[in-house]
C-alpha cells in the first residue's frame, strides 16, 4: 500500500488510488466502505512519514499502528499510534529489518487480490484518446519507464496517480501534502536543469498552470526537454467537483470565463505549441511534443464536467466512497 507522494517506491501493480487534500492514502480507499469491503481491516498497519488526516477515529480502530516520521509533532497528533518511531526513515527502517521476521501474508494477499477482482478500477472506452486516463496511459507508453513526470494539483493529479504507471522511486514531483497549484512547471524546470539527459513530463491543469506561466521565459531560454501537458476543462476541476458533490451545485467561482489561447500564448514565446482537438492525428502530434529536443506545450481540452472517482467525501474515514 502506499500514497501519492510514494508513488513509484513499490512496483506497479495497477493503482486504485483516491485522493484529498491531505495525501490521504490507497489504503483508505480500500478500507472504506465497512459492508461492502467485509469488515476489512488490517490487523497492523505502520505509517511511514505520512500524516493521518482528520477525522479518522473509526479508521483501522482495532489495528496495532506503528508510525515512523521525522517530524515528531505529527506522532499521535490526530490517531493515535501504538508504538511510534521519530527520525529518518531509511535509517529507521534499516534498523528494524533485523527483527521481522519474512512473511509472505498469503491469507491478506489473496484476500486484496479478490477485493480488486471485486472493485476494478476501470479506463474509460479506449475510443476517445483524450480522455484524461487514456491519454495518461498513451504518454506512459510513449517515453521511457524512467522519465520524471511533474504535476500540478486537482483532478489532472489524481487521475495521474491513478493510471501512470510509476516504476522509479522519485519519478513523480507532485505537490500532495500542501498541494501547491503552480507548482509543476518550476519543478519540472529544476528536474530537466538537474536531468539534462532526460525528457520531463508536466502534466498540469489550465487553472494551475495559469499561476506560474511565467517561468515559460525561463523554460525558452534554457531550452529544456520539458513537455507541459495541460489537461484543459476550462474548470479548477477539482474545485467545481467538489461543489458539484457536497456544496448541492452552487458553482461559485470555479468556471474560467474566458477562454485562454494556451498555444498562442506558448507560441509568444518560441515555444512550439499545440492542440490536440485542433489536429486531425493527435497521436502523432503528443509523440513529437514528446520526443523533439527542447520545450513544447501541449493543450488538450477535456470534458469540463468530468469527476475523479472514487473520492473519500471531506472529513469520512471509512463510511462512504463516490
Ligand atoms: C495555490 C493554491 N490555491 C488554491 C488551491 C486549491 N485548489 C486545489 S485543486 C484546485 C483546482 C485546480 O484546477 P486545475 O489546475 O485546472 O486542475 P483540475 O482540477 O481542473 O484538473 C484548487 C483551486 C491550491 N491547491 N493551491
Ligand atoms: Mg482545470
Amino acid at each position: 500500500m502506499t500514497n501519492l507522494a510514494g508513488s513509484g517506491l513499490q512496483p506497479y501493480y495497477g493503482n486504485y488510488n483516491s485522493y484529498n487534500s491531505h495525501c490521504d492514502p490507497y489504503y483508505q480507499t480500500n478500507s472504506n466502505n465497512n459492508e461492502d469491503y467485509g469488515g476489512y481491516y488490517p490487523q497492523n498497519l505502520g505509517g511511514i512519514g505520512k500524516r493521518h488526516d482528520v477525522k479518522v477515529e473509526d479508521f483501522c480502530s482495532q489495528a496495532t499502528i506503528v508510525h515512523i516520521d521525522i517530524d515528531p509533532s505529527e506522532i499521535d497528533k490526530l490517531k493515535q499510534s501504538s508504538f511510534s518511531i521519530v527520525g529518518d526513515i531509511g535509517m529507521a527502517l534499516r534498523q528494524m529489518i533485523p527483527f521481522i521476521d519474512s512473511n509472505s501474508r498469503r491469507g491478506w494477499i489473496s484476500r486484496i487480490g479478490k477485493l480488486k477482482a471485486k472493485h476494478p478500477f476501470l479506463m474509460p472506452d479506449d475510443s476517445d484518446p483524450l480522455h484524461p486516463l487514456n491519454l495518461i496511459r498513451r504518454i506512459s507508453s510513449l517515453v521511457k519507464s524512467d522519465t520524471i513526470i511533474a504535476t500540478d494539483v486537482g483532478q489532472h493529479q489524481m487521475w495521474v496517480a491513478q493510471v501512470y504507471p510509476f516504476r522509479h522511486p522519485r519519478s513523480l514531483l507532485t505537490s500532495g501534502g500542501l498541494g501547491t497549484m503552480g507548482f509543476a512547471v518550476p519543478a519540472a524546470i529544476g528536474a530537466a536543469l538537474v536531468n539534462s539527459n532526460k525528457r520531463i513530463v508536466c502534466i498540469s491543469g489550465d487553472g494551475s498552470f495559469f499561476m506560474n506561466m511565467q517561468e515559460l521565459p525561463t523554460l525558452a531560454d534554457l531550452n529544456l526537454n520539458v513537455t507541459i501537458i495541460i489537461m484543459n476543462n476550462r474548470h479548477l476541476g477539482l474545485v467545481r467537483q467538489q461543489q458539484e458533490l457536497f456544496y448541492e451545485k452552487q458553482y461559485i467561482a470555479s468556471r474560467f470565463a474566458t477562454d485562454l489561447d494556451v498555444v498562442s500564448l506558448g507560441r509568444a514565446f518560441g515555444i512550439p505549441s499545440y492542440d490536440l482537438k485542433r489536429t486531425d492525428d493527435p497521436i502523432t502530434v503528443l509523440t513529437r511534443s514528446l520526443s523533439d529536443p527542447g520545450p513544447s506545450i501541449v493543450n488538450v481540452p477535456i470534458e469540463e464536467t468530468l469527476n475523479v472517482t472514487p473520492m473519500v467525501p471531506p472529513g469520512a474515514a471509512k463510511c462512504c466512497k463516490l
